[in-house]
């Protein structure tokens, strides 16, 4: 049995996406990351960064979103661009890309913007700036092309509809603008049935709402340092 360690945000969500697309039998099991869920021994055991997504296959464990998608679509042969030397290049530069570069940015564009205490404008303009930069990497990309690998529907496109999700809440409701291709893509695979079932996987629990100091400290456990 698959077993998903789940909070609603854009890293478990785009495992969520592939499990449901692949019509996986799969347990969903709640992660509060807000409460601090992700910091206990036995969550560790299955994913020492203690942050949400991990996937346990069996004695099998995986952590890290994109290399969890990489698992999944190796197990099951499904969502793989063509058996081709280009295309697998392009679906490993384009994962790496959305694990190196948009997934942090967009993170710490999130972080700074809602969350950092001020002065925090150099910070802001550092990630929003690069968080802008790689999404229009990701628009030309798209331009012309349906999908982000080859002419179907693969993993990496899960991975990038993730963080496209988040766009308005790391750059502003305007960015969509700058990114025609990308907003294309997003509106693409929200509708599919999929990606609903993902998103509505967070009305099975009750994930705590509340933006307290319990879910500071889980979450920005760096702040003790300086004593916030
Ligand atoms: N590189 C990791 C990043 C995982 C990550 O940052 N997950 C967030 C949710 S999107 C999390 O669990 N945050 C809780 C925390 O930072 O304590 C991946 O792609 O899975």
């Amino acid at each position: 049995m698959l077993k998903l360690y789940f909070h609603p945000s854009p890293n478990p969500l785009k495992v969520a996406l592939f499990l449901e697309e692949a019509g996986l039998s799969y347990e969903v099991v709640a992660i509060d990351t807000r409460k601090g869920e992700q910091h206990g021994e036995a969550f560790r055991a299955i994913n020492p960064n203690a942050k949400t997504p991990a996937l346990t296959d069996g004695d099998v464990k995986v952590f890290d979103s994109n290399a969890i998608l990489l698992y999944l679509a190796e197990k099951t042969g499904l969502f793989l661009p063509a058996n081709a030397p280009q295309a697998r290049a392009d679906m490993h530069s384009w994962l790496m890309f959305v694990a190196t570069g948009i997934g942090p940015y967009c993170g710490q564009a999130v972080h700074f913007k809602h969350f950092a205490p001020e002065p925090k404008e150099y910070a802001v303009n550092r990630y929003s700036f690069e968080a802008e930069r790689h999404w229009k990497l990701v628009d030309e990309r798209l331009a012309g092309r349906e999908w982000m690998v080859g002419d179907t529907y693969t993993l990496v496109d899960m991975a990038v509809w993730g963080w496209a999700r988040m766009i308005p809440r790391a750059m502003g409701p305007e960015a969509w603008a700058l990114l025609p291709n990308v907003k294309r893509h997003l509106d693409a695979i929200n509708a599919r049935p999929a990606a609903q079932r993902a998103e509505a996987l967070k009305e099975r629990f009750a994930f705590k709402q509340e933006f307290d100091d319990q879910a500071r400290q889980a979450l920005f456990p760096q702040n003790a340092r300086l004593g916030l």
